[in-house]
């Protein structure tokens, strides 16, 4: 939307009504009631149209949820028939519905090996929330209940509930509600190009990853209940972590029984190129939390599933499991969900996203970093990162009231395209239907939007 364009009447008139009643996430409510949100009224495909009749390509997928892209009939309808056959009934009381029970042998299908039951929630920070008090509860039954520390990393995000945010490790998340809890620990992520120095990015892994082991031993193995991490962080700045990563973090989880629990809200369906992150990085997670591309973000859904050792203890035990949702496993919400995984295995949009179309992203994505401005490009699946830099050569970064990344994502909005920015990160994650005309057309938008940027700001 051009700035400067007349907004026509009714625009203004939902910008007033949401300025004065709506309290948005992640907002400055004042700058956001000075310039009037965006108001997005229809969808379709890998496109956004907005109030004015402006449409985006949405390199973001949402907020790296829809999989299967925007519109598709056939989640709308499974959504229309679970509504008028069966539009709520609970899972409490001995009861549950044929959706929900599809829906988790279909996940028990296509989850990391070993991941086959399912507690449902109705958000990711529901899903972490849960899995922190699975995990507390799995400890107590296994007679170690001072097993209770959870370490997370440095720039993680698990979410925005007290204990989800805890988990996070994005800081400026934590003063407003004084966060985080104790009990909750951070280790170094491994973020070679902001940190890693002089060092090769696998040696920066390693040091990283043995930043897990500094920290159980500083607080006891006998105390420390799981690591909780992303296999790609990342709302943290897509961190991908180098070879041999993984492969240290579980040494050391199985050296000190701790439980690994993994957070596949984005890396999961497909998002990486295969089901999970934890298949791509070869993980074998205790536990995984998963929602987003569950139901390409149609509706609210999310799962934490349970490998073997966790899900024997709770299922076997004679205990009541003390948790649940009003909304867990929702007809409507499994619905949609099942309908979202039969058409992503029908389409093979994980094959797809693993084959052809994620490597001509990837192709389209190292393309511009030839770009003067460009410090980086990473990227796996339909995961793509680009670092907005001032010298190329020694990674250095723009002085931060320069607001590089947040100038890039303007002129992107202007110019028709969703690129999210994170600092000076620019950050890509299309639906994975996304097509190579469609590619063609982000990565032209991109690259024009980067020009734009770099004359801003003096660069040649
Ligand atoms: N875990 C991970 C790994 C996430 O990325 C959550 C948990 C929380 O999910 P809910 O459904 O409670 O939002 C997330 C969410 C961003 C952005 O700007 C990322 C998320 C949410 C909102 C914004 O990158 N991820």
């Amino acid at each position: 939307m051009s700035q400067t364009a007349p907004i026509s009447n009714q625009t203004k008139r939902w910008q007033e009504m949401d300025a004065a009643h709506h309290l948005h996430p992640f907002t400055t409510h004042k700058d956001l009631a000075a310039k009037g949100a965006r108001v997005i009224t229809h969808a379709e495909g890998v496109y956004l149209y907005d109030s004015e009749g402006n449409r985006l390509i949405d390199g973001m997928a949402g907020l790296w949820c829809v999989q299967v892209g925007y519109g598709r009939e056939e989640l709308a309808q499974a959504g229309y028939k679970a509504l008028k056959e069966l539009s709520y009934y609970n899972n409490f009381f001995q009861t549950t519905n044929p959706y929900v029970a599809e829906l988790s042998e279909k996940l028990a299908e296509v989850c990391p090996a070993g991941i086959d039951r399912f507690f449902f929630a109705n958000s990711g920070s529901e899903g972490n929330d849960s899995a922190v008090k699975i995990i507390r509860y799995f400890w107590n039954l296994q007679g170690k209940p001072n097993k209770k520390l959870f370490i997370a990393r440095k720039k993680a995000y698990h979410g925005v509930t007290m204990v989800a945010a805890s988990l996070s490790g994005l800081t400026h998340m934590h003063p407003q509600a004084d966060l985080p809890l104790p009990g909750f620990h951070h280790v170094d992520c491994p973020d070679w190009f902001a940190e890693g120095g002089d060092m090769t990015p696998e040696e920066y892994g390693l040091k990283t990853a043995r930043s897990l082991e500094e920290k159980i031993l500083e607080l006891g193995a006998e105390n420390v209940a799981a690591f909780v991490a992303e296999p790609i962080q990342g709302a943290g700045g897509l961190i991908i972590p180098p070879k041999g990563y993984w492969e240290e973090i579980q040494r050391i989880c199985r050296k000190y029984d701790v439980l690994l629990h993994v957070d596949e809200v984005i890396c999961g369906f497909g998002r990486t190129g295969k089901w999970f992150g934890s298949d791509t990085f070869g993980i074998e997670p205790d536990m995984i939390n998963m929602a987003k591309g569950l139901s390409s973000g149609y509706q609210p859904i999310a799962a934490v599933g349970l490998g073997k050792r966790v899900g024997d203890a709770v299922f076997n035990s004679d205990n009541e499991w003390s948790h649940g949702f009003t909304y867990s496993g929702h007809p409507v919400a499994a619905a949609v969900a099942l309908a979202n995984l039969e058409l992503m295995q029908k389409e093979k949009l994980v094959e797809k996203a693993g084959g052809a179309t994620g490597s001509y992203f990837q192709k389209k994505l190292s393309e511009l970093a030839d770009h003067p401005l460009v410090g980086q490009t990473r990227g796996v699946g339909l995961l793509g990162a680009i670092e907005l830099v001032k010298d190329k050569k020694n990674r250095t970064k723009f002085e931060s009231d320069l607001d590089a990344g947040t100038r890039c994502r303007n002129h992107c909005f202007s110019n028709g395209l969703i690129m999210r920015a994170i600092g000076d990160t620019m950050v890509l994650s299309p639906p994975l239907t996304i097509t190579e005309g469609e590619m063609d057309e982000l990565f032209a938008l991109a690259r024009k939007c980067i020009d734009l940027t770099a004359k801003d700001l003096g660069v040649a």
